[in-house]
């Protein structure tokens, strides 16, 4: 058996997908989508909008990486992805149930703030923005998403006009082991060290924001 992937670059799922069928030794070919007329192709190919898709050698067509996961296990038993326990199911009805609904939740809020802030959105731009894809600053610019490109100061100078003042200080707050505003402040300095158990907590992000943190 053999396949075709279609499939969006960075897209994780597709990735999974493509670990499947290396793992379980099945060929395949990935066709590169181009992101926004990829639902195009995928309606026509396959009747669904979203990657991973698979068509496999026996005219079967997939589209989810689960369902994709099962159809491998299916057809190529060993090694098994799909674990055949209660425990499996309970946890992807878990995570379709609990997690996908918190998920879909800010979704929804992300996607409403933005159609009811910015009113000058272009048709394109309110089909794209809804997946949470990443958008250049000209992009962004092109599509009514943002009002203007530009500095720090740029900005400030804007708050002043519109205030109606020309002097106002700006005062920014730090953390006491922010140095500087830049990724360089965030940089671990230092010699090797060497611990017990290394717990990288670096990447946190400092603002509020969701994390899902799992600690099994
Ligand atoms: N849970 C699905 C996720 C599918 C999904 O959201 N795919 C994204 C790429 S990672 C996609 O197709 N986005 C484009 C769109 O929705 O049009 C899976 O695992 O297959």
């Amino acid at each position: 058996m053999d396949a075709v992937l279609f499939a969006l670059p960075a897209s994780h799922p597709c990735a999974a997908v493509e670990r499947a069928l290396t793992l379980k030794g099945v060929a395949y070919r990935r066709i590169e989508l181009i992101p926004g007329p990829h639902r195009i192709v995928q309606k026509a190919v396959f009747g669904a909008t979203t990657v991973p898709a698979v068509r496999l050698s026996d005219g079967t067509k997939v589209v989810g990486s689960r369902p994709i996961m099962r159809a491998l296990d299916e057809r190529v038993p060993e090694p098994r992805l799909v674990p055949d326990s209660a425990g499996a199911a309970r946890a992807e009805e878990w995570g379709d149930q609990v997690l996908q609904s918190l998920v879909g939740d800010m979704q929804q809020r992300f996607v409403g703030l933005v159609r009811e802030r910015r009113p000058n959105l272009s048709e394109e731009m309110k089909a794209e923005m809804i997946d949470g894809r990443v958008f250049s600053a000209n992009q962004a610019l092109a599509g009514g998403l943002v009002d203007d490109i530009g500095y720090l100061d740029a900005t400030i100078d804007r708050a002043r006009q519109r205030a109606g003042v020309s002097e106002a200080s700006v005062i920014r707050y730090r953390r006491s082991d922010e140095y500087a505003d830049s990724l360089y402040d965030r940089a671990k300095v230092g010699g090797a060290q060497v611990n017990m158990v290394n717990f990288n907590i670096e990447p946190l992000p400092r603002t509020p924001s969701f994390l899902y943190l799992w600690a099994p």
